[in-house]
């Protein structure tokens, strides 16, 4: 068996889980922030049998997409005044994160 942890976007995890459901996967939902653009994102973890991984991880290839988004730099850059000035970057947000481990016991009481 195996834990998927995805980390997707806020705009894709509705529509996401729909499919995963619909598949007969069970997903449960996190809302979490990623550290670089401090935004709200959604982790799912997803315990799968083997069997079923490659399954899972089609339809999150399939739903989740790539999006371009503006944040402020996260380091200010401290101007000559003393100020600092921060200043706007695009950056590409992947479709999913997504980390696949080995696990070791399940046990459902
Ligand atoms: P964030 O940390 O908010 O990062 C959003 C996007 O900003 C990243 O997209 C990447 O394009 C960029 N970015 C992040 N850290 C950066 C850095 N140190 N320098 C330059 N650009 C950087 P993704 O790579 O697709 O990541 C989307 C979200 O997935 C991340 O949100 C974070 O919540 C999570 N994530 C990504 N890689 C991770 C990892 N290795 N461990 C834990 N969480 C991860």
């Amino acid at each position: 068996m195996k834990l998927i942890i995805a980390i997707v976007q806020d705009e894709d995890a509705a529509r996401l889980i729909s499919s995963l459901m619909n598949e007969g996967y069970f997903v449960t939902k996190l809302a979490t922030t990623g550290g670089f653009l401090r935004a709200g994102n959604t982790t799912l973890l997803m315990g799968v049998e083997d069997a079923k991984l490659q399954g899972a991880m089609a339809v999150i290839e399939k739903i989740c997409k790539s999006r371009r988004q503006i944040a402020t730099s996260p380091s200010p850059v401290a101007g000559t005044t003393g100020t600092y000035m921060p200043y706007p970057i695009e950056v590409m947000v992947g479709g999913a994160t997504i980390f696949v481990m080995n696990i070791e016991q399940f046990v459902k009481l």
